[in-house]
């Protein structure tokens, strides 16, 4: 386990109390900077600071300690300044800073490609490198309709979502994506898309722990669109095997199964974002690992580098890879690549957080927390307000009822509070509360996430 040796447990307690004794200087104008996806008005009247981190914990600029129970942004999945991917990092800073991959490449780069593929499922083994999530999904969605036109099918263009999806704000991920508010402002780009409805249903599933057992005839959606607009138009469905950002959602039994399925008899591609479920969210390498279903590209980026250095990528089937290969060798087989696309310090970050991961089982450790996590989970019910909690793997979603003047201002007040006055972070998306801790989390930190949660449920009450 993680954490656990005499040593280790020395080591930490240093860099914790270093972490702790500093103190950080705010710069005086927050301004100038506009913030992404935040409440800019709020956040600068009261703000949310923190100039350090290690392991479990965020420190302010004062040294207060706060508990991460988001893994950052369901990125940190090895524990904050993990000293092997630090040192990792400063080492190829120093050895090679940057070098083009368009026509050159570095080692590290092919190092790490192979590895991904290892973990990946089936004959997904070849890896296109961007710089986030955005970029990957945008990517696979590029690829799926430059695959068509490669084969011949050029008239399969056509790209299904799912209502209550997320898969970041390019204008592809923004067009499948399902969160009225990230699409509203931004129509006129967002054509050629159809979405499959939501998998969640209160009334059926309310308290489940893990995934639920109403909601697989959902997939069954994915044969109305054929019927409507013809599979020769549907070049891909993309679908996060558990939807992040809208609050945890996890698939239904059989779901993706019959996703699958359903992709498979109308020759459709299935690629499963796996921005926040790869690298162990879910208990195994890739949440297609967890279903037994193998799509046909899998989205990944955050935990590839333990969200040390930005970098995401799409995992492809042989397949679609080997029918790109083809005419002239000197010739670009598909134009699309990001000046980043496997930066040297990326690639050594994402090589160091793969050894850690291997080296602690902190895949092996997700799964075997997750009975533990989903009891401590469902002790919140009964707590005022809570109208349903959803789990699966190391992820939980609380709703709670709206206030009756403004909806996603309890949950504002609950992100607040645990901040300023608990000493805690989570993700506050409307008024659902989601916890998602780095797959490090001990059990006795698992008591008091749930503990202070139970504390900032009755606090906003
Ligand atoms: N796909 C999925 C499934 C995601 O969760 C992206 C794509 C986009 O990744 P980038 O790296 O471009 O942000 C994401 C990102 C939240 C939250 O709290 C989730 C994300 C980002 C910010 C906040 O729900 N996921």
């Amino acid at each position: 386990m993680a954490g656990t040796s005499p040593a280790m447990t020395k080591g930490k307690a240093m860099a914790q109390s270093s972490a702790q004794t500093k103190t950080t200087a705010v710069p005086n104008d927050l301004e100038p900077f506009w913030m992404p996806f935040t409440a800019n008005r709020s956040f600068k009247k009261r703000p949310r600071m923190i100039a350090r981190a290690k392991d479990l914990y965020y420190y302010t600029p004062e040294g207060r300690p706060v508990l991460d129970a988001c893994a950052g942004l369901w990125c940190t999945n090895a524990g904050h300044n993990r000293d092997p991917i630090v040192a990792a990092i400063q080492a190829q800073a120093a050895e090679l800073d940057f070098s083009p991959t368009f026509q050159f490449g570095h080692p590290k780069a092919f190092e790490l490609a192979s590895r991904i593929a290892a973990l990946a499922p089936g004959d997904l083994d070849h890896v296109f490198f961007t710089n986030s999530g955005s970029e990957a999904t945008d990517t696979a969605l590029k690829i799926a309709l430059a695959y068509w036109n490669v084969k011949g099918e050029g008239s399969r263009t056509r790209l299904i979502g799912r209502e209550r999806g997320y898969h970041g704000v390019g204008f592809g991920g923004t067009s499948v994506g399902g969160m009225v508010n990230n699409r509203k402002f931004f129509g006129s780009l967002l054509a050629g898309v159809d979405h499959l409805p939501t998998t969640y249903n209160r009334e059926r599933q309310a308290f489940t722990k893990g995934e639920p057992e109403w909601g697989e005839e959902r997939a069954n959606a994915l044969e109305d669109l054929v019927t409507l607009h013809g599979a020769n138009t549907i070049a891909a469905v993309i679908v996060e095997p558990m939807a992040g950002s809208t609050g945890v959602l996890p698939a239904p039994k059989g779901y993706l199964q019959r996703l699958r399925a359903i992709c498979d008899k109308h020759g459709i591609l299935l690629i499963f974002d796996e921005v926040i479920t790869g690298f162990g969210r879910l208990g195994t390498a890739f949440a297609a690992e967890r279903y037994g279903v193998i799509p046909d590209m899998i989205c990944f980026a955050k935990g590839i580098t333990s969200g040390s250095v930005p970098m995401g990528g799409v995992i492809a089937r042989k397949g679609i890879h080997d029918a790109f290969m083809k005419g002239p060798e000197h010739v670009v087989e598909l134009f699309h690549g990001y000046t980043y696309s496997a930066h040297p310090l990326a690639c050594a970050a994402g090589l160091a957080a793969l050894d850690l991961y291997r080296d602690e089982k902190l895949f092996e450790r997700a799964k075997a927390l997750e009975p533990k996590w989903a009891d401590a989970a469902m002790s919140l019910k009964g707590l005022p307000n809570v109208l349903d909690i959803r789990q699966v793997g190391l992820t939980a979603g609380i709703d709670l009822a709206s206030r009756p003047d403004f909806v996603g201002k309890r949950g504002y007040d609950a992100m607040e509070m645990a901040f300023h006055d608990v000493g805690i972070m989570v993700r506050g998306i409307g008024d659902t509360l989601a916890v998602t801790p780095p797959l490090t989390v001990s059990e006795a930190q698992i008591g008091e996430i749930f503990d202070k949660l139970g504390k900032i449920i009755k606090g906003v009450s």
